[in-house]
């Protein structure tokens, strides 16, 4: 009833120019799931273990940016640099031979190359997690390599990272592998082929790590490769299987004129009934689903959509919507842009766009922290999104229904200990909306962090209550403000462009 009283005082005020009243309501008795305290993740590729500086404990700005999001999130590595990747794990090992990419063809953007990683990555890996409380997971060469050379990889890695290690994976969107894509595999080789090649593969190298677990698929996208695998791996390698992953990427390749940023704010609205599909078929068989690696735009972002505040919205409401259905953890792909051009066969469009346009040239454009050791480090718009995010750890998920005109608001909830938080991300490019919502009787008082930038399209000056990310000192709230709350009504105005989380007491 609360809800329809409200919406009556819905519609287009005239005191405050372009803002819209409407309001939303929090399904305050709906059972939803707890946002585990790892949910928060980065994914990287695996060939940024070529240098060992990179995830090292030395790595200071790296360490302090991790801390900053998050006291215990996950760190993924893979991607397709990790299927031309090789541990030289001693002066005996020798490289795999590279079976792929058998083409001419340069618009393929497999590398046609190995990365050698060297043995002294894994021991500044290893002080890495140390020094960030983070957990690995670590996702094996199934593409390029052999699985007796993975399994004395995995006994070397594990030797020094087992105290933080979440699980192995092996092989990253197997579901791409057959010819014409990756093309590490023949036309014909489908799901059957490769259960049987990587249940096999996981067998060895649990002779060599006995208390290996794993996770699987890592799918790039066929939701029912996931579908069949839990059922076939579980049978198969009983406990040792302990979750299950896919990829998201809305949309790409960055060079196609259709990919801007108002197609990828319309991107989240199928999202959520995707994953919870997934989310219900996993726990069925008492797997947590994690999407181990995405971003905003596949081929390693698009300059001015994903380096900027658009991808921070988009990002924002994305982690929003994947906690409140369910899924145990999200890892947002980035790291070094000469990485991410290695891994794509140096597919990477806009260099000179985004150059020209002021984009630092240190990360790929949808990097959530851009930097190379010898630059520093800084957090891109899309690092602040996932703090907001963060806060929200340890809640129960709550779902938000907005009315608002049919505007472009979105809003999520989450409750621990009777305390209450709602993150609200208004995508709208001229709109504001003042937004009204009953709260529990309980509360006396509403603060608010608000998240702002320059402009959509403003790659720097991003705040989050009035303070930026930095890895020289621990963020804290500069501005915060107080809601306007009477009656059990809290109201917020929330700007066209930005998003702003309530934390009610
Ligand atoms: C994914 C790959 C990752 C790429 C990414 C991209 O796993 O390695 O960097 O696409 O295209 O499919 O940006």
């Amino acid at each position: 009833a609360g809800a329809t009283l409200l919406l009556t005082a819905c519609g287009r005020s005239a005191s405050k120019g372009n803002s819209t009243r409407g309001a939303m309501e929090i399904d305050f008795d709906g059972k939803g799931p707890i946002m585990p305290d790892n949910f928060m993740g980065f994914s990287y590729e695996l060939a940024q273990l070529m240098d060992p500086d990179f995830f090292s404990p030395q790595n200071t700005e790296l360490v302090a940016l991790f801390k900053q999001l998050s006291p215990n999130g996950v760190l993924r590595l893979g991607g397709n640099s990790s299927e031309s990747c090789w541990l030289k794990v001693d002066e005996n090992t020798t490289a795999p031979t590279m079976r792929s990419v058998d083409t001419e063809d340069d618009a393929h953007w497999m590398p046609r190359e190995l990365f050698m990683l060297p043995a002294s990555s894994i021991v500044s890996l290893a002080g890495f997690l140390q020094a960030t409380g983070w957990s690995l997971i670590y996702g094996f060469n199934f593409g390029n390599s052999t699985k007796e050379q993975l399994a004395h990889e995995a006994a070397f890695i594990y030797g020094h990272v087992k105290d933080h290690l979440l699980y192995f994976q092996i092989g990253n969107e197997p579901d791409f592998y057959p010819e014409p894509n990756n093309r590490t595999r023949p036309e014909t080789w489908g799901f059957d082929e490769y259960l049987e090649e990587w249940v096999n593969c996981a067998e060895e190298i649990v002779k060599k790590v006995p208390s290996a677990v794993f996770g699987g698929p890592d799918v790039g996208a066929s939701s029912d490769w996931i579908e069949r695998f839990i059922p076939t791996a579980s049978a198969r390698l009983k406990e040792r299987l302990i979750a299950v992953s896919g990829h998201y990427y809305p949309m790409g390749p960055p060079d196609d004129p259709t990919v801007t940023t108002q197609r990828l704010f319309l991107t989240n609205k199928k999202v959520g009934a995707s994953t919870k599909v997934i989310v219900d078929m996993a726990s069925e068989h008492n797997f947590g689903y994690r999407m181990t690696e995405g971003n905003s735009c596949y081929r390693g972002g698009k300059p001015g959509t994903s380096d900027t505040m658009a991808s921070a919205l988009w990002g924002g409401e994305y982690l929003a919507i994947l906690a409140t259905e369910g899924c145990v953890g999200v890892n947002l792909h980035g790291g070094s842009r000469n990485i991410l051009k290695a891994a794509l066969n140096n597919h990477l469009p806009g260099e000179n766009v985004a150059t020209a346009a002021g984009s630092d040239s240190k990360g790929s454009f949808y990097t959530p922290i851009a930097g190379e050791t010898d630059f520093g480090f800084v957090a891109r718009p899309l690092f602040h999104a996932m703090f907001m995010v963060q806060q929200f750890v340890g809640c129960e998920m709550k779902r938000v229904v907005v009315d608002c005109e049919g505007l472009d608001v979105t809003a999520f909830a989450g409750v621990e200990n009777n305390q209450w938080k709602v993150i609200i991300f208004n995508k709208e490019i001229d709109d504001a909306v003042d937004l009204a919502f009953k709260v529990p009787a309980h509360v006396t008082s509403g603060t608010l962090w608000r998240l702002t930038a320059p402009a959509l399209d403003a790659r720097k000056e991003i705040l989050l209550a009035g303070s930026e990310i930095t890895p020289n000192a621990p963020w804290t709230p500069q501005k915060t403000e107080e809601c306007a709350l009477s009656n059990a009504i809290c109201s917020v105005s929330v700007p066209a462009t930005s998003a702003l989380i309530v934390f009610l007491k």
